[in-house]
């Protein structure tokens, strides 16, 4: 048994996520955390909200609400999506845990005794009127280069320019609408990467057969056009406190503690039960543990880059990332998600519309893996409709359904496997190891095309094998191409279990299984599977197991949630 440490990115506790925000790394995560599990590997999964920064007190302030308390309200809202959506962390915590300050202190510390701090003045943008510093994106004016009126201090969107915010025509705060502003001297710590790049890059180096293309050539790009100091200290008053006289009225960038607060949620998962674990086991001088973490995109230079770093610089023994999963982002009805805009399906609202296992399903069948992928409510019911109720579905009510009527509601004796039986085992047994080797990989939409073929051998055996005709003049051959089809029913719900939990056990609950009742992956071997059913078991048909998606429905929630850009 080998120890897994899982880790999805943590979502910045403002705003409530959405499907984009699902697919980019909490679900992707927790397929791999489940499917890992039911190899009978030993998973640690960790997530959590990432509660510092700007954009929290800008929040706040717009409710009308105490940051801590806003971020308990919103920290909560994750946590229920969450779980209506099956995500199966061993513990979602959070970054603003006095566990995680300890740690950021900590390391904070060990970096600054070993000299890869540097103190810097800095120029920034001070609002009188707000009497505070204002960061990049909380200045707005026009832009020098096209006269766009709302450009942001970073950024412009009009003509996507990279900014400095003192470069703007009429700045003003985002935040209060100020154009009282000045330019002010401020002194900030910087995290010396130059200094660390000879050793990040051996690192990098050495990752090279194991990461995934885009996190490496993220990484190698980075590297290649030389690292820079980054800026770790903030003026703002939410966040750790800096341990470094002189920094009294600063906090830590919100980058700094937030991957911090992997290690540090994992000690708020241990404290909870301090007699049986141990954090340290996977952290620090951990011993045969892989560490996989899931993220969008955006992310990756800060996983693959700044964290490793901080680690390093420590001198200690902790555990770096084996294999980064970046993905890319998903598109709305041709457009971007926007809750300002009431465009998009958020989470606690998308499983009001649907079981959670419709969007698991589509949603992993479609991951923005190698680029970007476009979710539209015609794409997501015809893919419903014809995989899920068409293929995987249809195919459960239809024999569940046809033995119970012409022979009884028991798994039926008789027969023994014929020649056809045997081609379905080998097909299915290759088709079966394809699926686990793109599971291992992290290729999942490859993993879902070989499932979805599965299941289709299922529809192409019954058919060619034609029991409700069969039965008319042979009875026990009938008898057991139907208790062949029982079987399928519980391999799939197995092989589906990662992607569809819930749709996974009321395929068993039919057959009186439950999850508990499933051996390990390791060494599936379809031909014992295959009879793992016995005849004289009770089953009862229940229910339809998806819904068809209709076109009124299609329309209807097309107006609801905003079309196009
Ligand atoms: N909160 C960005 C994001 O949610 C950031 C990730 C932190 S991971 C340590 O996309
Ligand atoms: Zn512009």
């Amino acid at each position: 048994m080998s120890k897994i440490l899982i880790t999805s990115a943590l979502p910045y506790v403002n705003g409530v996520p959405h499907l984009g925000h699902l697919v980019g790394c909490l679900l992707p995560s927790d397929v791999y955390a489940r499917y890992n599990r039911m190899l009978g590997n030993e998973v640690l999964y960790i997530c959590g909200t990432d509660e510092h920064g700007t954009p929290s007190e800008v929040g706040a302030a717009k409710e009308g609400m105490d940051i801590s308390e806003y971020c308990t309200k919103y920290h909560n809202r994750h946590k229920e999506a969450y779980q209506a959506f099956n995500l199966s962390f061993d513990f979602f915590g959070r970054t603003s845990s006095p566990q995680n300050e300890e740690l950021t202190h900590h390391i904070f510390e060990l970096l600054d005794k070993n000299g890869y701090i540097e103190e810097k003045s800095i120029k920034q943008i001070f609002s009188i009127d707000d009497n505070r510093f204002l960061p990049d994106r909380y200045v707005t004016g026009t832009c020098p280069h096209c006269g766009y009126d709302k450009a942001r201090g970073d950024q412009c969107e009009n003509c996507t320019r990279v900014l400095d915010p003192t470069e703007l025509i009429n700045p003003r705060s985002t935040i209060s609408g100020s154009s009282n502003l000045e330019v002010r001297e401020t002194r900030h710590l910087f995290l010396n990467l130059p200094k660390l790049e000879k050793r990040l890059s051996e690192w990098v180096r050495s990752k090279e057969p194991f990461w995934p293309d885009v996190a490496y050539s993220i990484a190698q790009k980075w590297l290649k056009e030389g690292l820079q100091e980054r800026c770790i200290t903030r003026d703002l008053k939410w966040g750790f406190s800096v341990n470094k006289p002189g920094y009294e009225d600063k906090v830590f960038y919100v980058w700094f503690d937030a991957p911090i607060g992997y290690i540090g949620i994992t000690k708020q998962w241990a404290d909870e039960k301090p007699a049986e674990r141990d954090w340290k086991s996977w952290w620090l001088d951990a011993k045969d543990v892989r560490y996989v973490e899931f993220m969008g995109k955006d992310n990756v230079p800060f996983h693959a880059i700044t964290f490793p770093a901080t680690l390093l610089g420590t001198g200690e023994n902790w555990t770096f990332v084996d294999y980064l999963k970046g993905m890319s982002f998903l598109t709305y009805e041709g457009g971007k998600f926007s809750k300002s805009e009431k465009r998009g399906v958020f989470a606690e609202d998308a499983v009001k519309e649907f079981p959670a296992d419709y969007w698991r399903y589509w949603l992993m069948a479609n991951a923005p893996e190698g680029s970007d992928s476009a979710f539209g409510f015609d794409l997501f019911a015809a893919v419903v409709n014809k995989d899920l109720n068409g293929v995987l579905g249809n195919f459960v009510s239809r024999v569940l359904k046809m033995t119970s009527s012409k022979i009884g509601a028991e798994v039926p004796a008789g027969g023994e496997q014929t020649a056809t039986e045997k081609e379905l085992i080998a097909l299915l047994q290759t088709k079966v190891s394809d699926y686990f080797k793109y599971m291992n990989e992290m290729e999942f939409r490859k993993a879902l095309n070989e499932l979805r073929g599965i299941w289709v051998e299922g529809n192409n055996y019954i058919s060619a094998a034609e029991p409700w005709t069969v039965i008319k003049t042979d009875p026990e051959r009938a008898a057991a191409i139907l208790r062949t089809c029982i079987n399928l029913i519980r391999i799939f719900a197995i092989l589906s279990a990662p992607i569809m939990p819930a749709t996974a056990e009321s395929m068993l609950a039919r057959l009186g299984l439950k999850m508990s009742d499933i051996p390990s992956l390791k060494d599936f071997n379809v031909a014992e599977e295959i009879e793992a059913v016995k005849p004289g078991q009770p089953f009862t048909v229940g229910e339809a197991l998806f819904e068809r998606i209709t076109p009124e429905k299609v329309e209807e929630l097309k107006q609801k949630y905003g079309s196009g850009k």
